[in-house]
């Protein structure tokens, strides 16, 4: 490993800390560094908040070192006035001698501009350090900014001969506690968590994250006709739930009934998740949903349990195209994890 990746690498762990935190906003990550040593490191800690920039240079004791220090950020400093002022003209303004950048910033604000600036001002710029790694990252941030959709996910268990639930659509037969953990991080790590009006309806869940330490997800439903019983948990006001509906636009503490047009299809709902910036969504079944988002080739990533149960019989899982990508033992049960290609 050179010398750029070896510190590109903190600056992309240091960014990590931030999930979950900073969504709209990318995970970023910073490092300082004089004469081969790290004198100063920051982060992009929560959204609206600073940048891993500033973080990074309030850290450094010396600012004196600076002038002869390389910046080490995991993505394209800012040329923008958001919510603080453009990193870009920050790091100019301190002086630093070298800016070594992961990849640069999609976002139509930046793009490219954070650059300039830095080389307008003389300082040494080198891009592209770990670049794939940083996409990886922040893939929802891309995602949502690249093809103005949220970073859609497909999450459900089966059995091991293929159903994802029972004929009376009992689902709960499946998962482990590790695997039951897990899936409250990932809940955790989404901006918004959705599902079906038959899962609503026959599973009452909760979706929200308490196996975890972390965030609730925005919850999201779909209930056409607004059938479903009130009394669910789902729209029990203990968290944000968005409801889409053709009938009528309602907000209520926690709980937005969205009006889609007539016959509105899962485009309509996703766009409008789009609007709401929301950049990334689980989708926790059911089967008929999943399918749906498959057969429009509108989704990421989908991760898999597959149970040691046999059914014999049930609803049959969805089926995905391609191959597994990575494949996992959740304490006997099977973790697959697939990505599409688009
Ligand atoms: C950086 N360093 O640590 C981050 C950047 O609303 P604001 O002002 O927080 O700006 C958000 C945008 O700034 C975001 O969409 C992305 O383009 C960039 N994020 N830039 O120089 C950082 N988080
Ligand atoms: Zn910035």
């Amino acid at each position: 490993m050179d010398i750029h990746e070896k510190f590109m690498l903190r600056a992309i762990e240091l960014a990590e800390l931030g999930r979950g935190r900073v969504s709209p906003n990318p995970m970023v990550g910073c490092v300082i560094v004089y004469d081969g040593n790290i004198i100063g490191e920051g982060f992009h800690e929560y959204f609206g908040g600073p940048h891993a920039e500033p973080n990074a240079i309030s850290t450094v004791k010396d600012p004196e070192l600076i002038k002869s220090s390389t910046a080490y950020v995991s993505l394209e400093p800012c040329a923008h006035w958001g919510k603080t002022p453009p990193c870009a003209d920050l790091l100019a303004k301190v002086g630093i001698s070298k800016v070594v950048i992961g990849t640069v910033d999609s976002n139509p604000l930046v793009g490219g501009k954070g650059i300039q600036i830095l080389q307008k001002a003389g300082i040494e710029v080198l891009t592209g350090v770990l670049e794939e790694k940083v996409r990886t990252q922040n893939i929802r941030f891309f995602t949502f900014i690249e093809k103005k959709r949220p970073y859609i996910i497909l999450k459900w268990a089966q059995s091991s001969d293929g159903f994802i639930a029972r004929e009376n659509y009992d689902s709960k037969w499946i998962s482990n506690s590790y695997s039951r953990q897990l899936v409250h991080k990932w809940r955790s790590e989404e901006d918004a968590i959705m599902v079906g009006t038959l899962t609503a309806q026959y599973d009452n869940p909760r979706l929200n994250v308490r196996d975890w330490s972390g965030k609730d997800p925005i919850r999201v439903v779909i209930d056409r006709n607004l059938k479903l019983n009130p009394g669910l948990y789902l729209f029990d006001g203990t968290q944000p739930t968005l409801c889409y509906n053709q009938t009528i636009e309602e907000s209520s503490y926690q709980l937005e009934k969205i009006r889609l047009k007539e016959g509105f299809d899962l485009e309509d709902i996703i766009q409008n998740l789009y609007s709401r910036k929301i950049q990334s969504v689980i989708v926790e079944g059911g089967a008929q949903l999943l399918k749906k988002f498959i057969e429009k080739e509108l989704w990421d990533e989908a991760r898999v349990f597959t149970g040691n149960v046999a059914f014999g019989k049930g609803i049959p899982s969805p089926v995905l195209p391609g191959k597994v990508v990575k494949q996992y033992d959740v304490q006997g049960d099977l973790l697959s994890f697939w990505q599409f290609k688009s």
